[in-house]
């Protein structure tokens, strides 16, 4: 563990090891090997990737982020008076936009006391830490930079006050079904009986509406999925030309998930400098780089029955576009 800043009203912490580093090589190496090519997204959001998610946002198109806020703005009340929280701790927090309708609730109640973001990116932990207590008189940042799917453990003890764990913007579902039940397992293990889970989920809808949310007029998403191929030149020495592949967005209706995809315009050769590994893609293959589950009532109570959750409450916007679950213990 490396302490990157340490203050009264702030702690960074990176628990990202040497072999966090390789989890890319080991990613790509896998993923690039197999007979129907994937990388998982978490390889999107180096600063540039991180960046680009924040402008999708902002796009017409991409309704997920401004229906969570709008759950977020007329029910924060509600989930802080049902909780108590004193601690939010947010897994994947990104820009921590959306924490902040929840600090300010925790603010109102008067039971706010520290924020917790965990998140792959330390830019995005950074930046966040050092607004946020610009922001809130007294509060406390514990920022974790760190993979989820392996520090959970990493993130502090929560003293007497009860917390809520948040993971929104529908991250949940970039992982598949049997990952996404392993993380909630994990999830659930360090939840205390007085702890909640809030969980963003995009709810399944006209899969017209779905599609465009993932492919832009501007091409922004265009730009995001191709990111990765940046990301894999800079870090792995590889030489993709990330303007040979063409972004594919479709809803698969039978998993009831949006995939993104790379296509190769034409046959090409990458070779990968640091892995000693050349791969061939055909014209027309394509690299699978996302899932984005679409979530049912019935699913998500599925998920959390599976992971040792229940379900307390359940939120819609007003389009039922997008669901906010708080959950605990069972
Ligand atoms: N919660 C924010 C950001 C969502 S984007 C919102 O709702 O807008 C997903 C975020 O999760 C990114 O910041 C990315 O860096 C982070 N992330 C993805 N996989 C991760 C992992 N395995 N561990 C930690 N953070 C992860
Ligand atoms: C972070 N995650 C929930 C986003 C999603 O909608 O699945 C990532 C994203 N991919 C394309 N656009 C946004």
């Amino acid at each position: 563990m490396k302490t990157l800043l340490e203050s009264a009203s702030i702690r960074i912490e990176s628990w990202l090891s040497e072999s966090d580093e390789r989890s890319l090589a080991n990613d790509v190496l896998d993923g690039l090997t197999k007979p129907f090519k994937e990388v998982p997204p978490k390889h999107f959001y180096d600063a540039r990737g991180s960046e680009l998610f924040e402008r999708i946002c902002e796009l017409p198109e991409y309704y997920p982020n401004r229906a969570e806020r709008a759950i977020l703005d007329g029910e924060a009340d509600a989930i802080v008076a049902a909780t108590r929280a004193g601690d939010l701790v947010e897994l994947g927090s990104g820009s921590a936009d959306k924490a902040r309708i929840l600090l300010d609730a925790m603010a109102r109640a008067g039971t706010l006391r520290r924020y917790v973001p965990l998140d792959v990116s330390e830019r995005v932990v950074e930046e966040a830490a050092c607004r946020l207590v610009e922001e809130y008189d007294g509060l406390r940042v514990h920022g974790v930079i760190g993979d989820f799917q392996r520090h959970l453990d990493r993130v502090p003890r929560a003293g007497g006050v009860p917390r809520i764990v948040a993971l929104l913007g529908g991250t949940i579902g970039n992982f598949p079904p049997g990952t996404r039940r392993a993380l909630l397992r994990d999830i659930r293990m360090v939840l205390r009986p007085e702890d909640r889970l809030l969980l963003g989920t995009d709810l399944v809808k006209d899969p017209a509406v779905i599609e465009a949310a993932y492919d832009d007029e501007q091409g922004v998403t265009a730009e995001f999925n191709r990111n990765v191929l940046h990301v894999i030149n800079r870090e792995l020495g590889a030489d993709f030309s990330p303007g040979a592949f063409d972004h594919i967005a479709f809803f698969d209706r039978r998993n009831e998930w949006v995939e993104m995809r790379l296509r190769a315009r034409r046959p090409c050769s990458v070779m990968i400098g640091d892995l000693g590994l050349r791969v061939e893609f055909a014209a027309g293959e394509e690299l699978r780089t996302e899932i984005s589950a679409k979530f049912t009532r019935a699913r998500v109570e599925a998920d959390f029955e599976a992971a040792g959750l229940a379900l307390d409450r359940w939120f819609t916007d007003s389009d039922d576009l997008f669901a906010l679950s708080l959950a605990g213990c069972r």
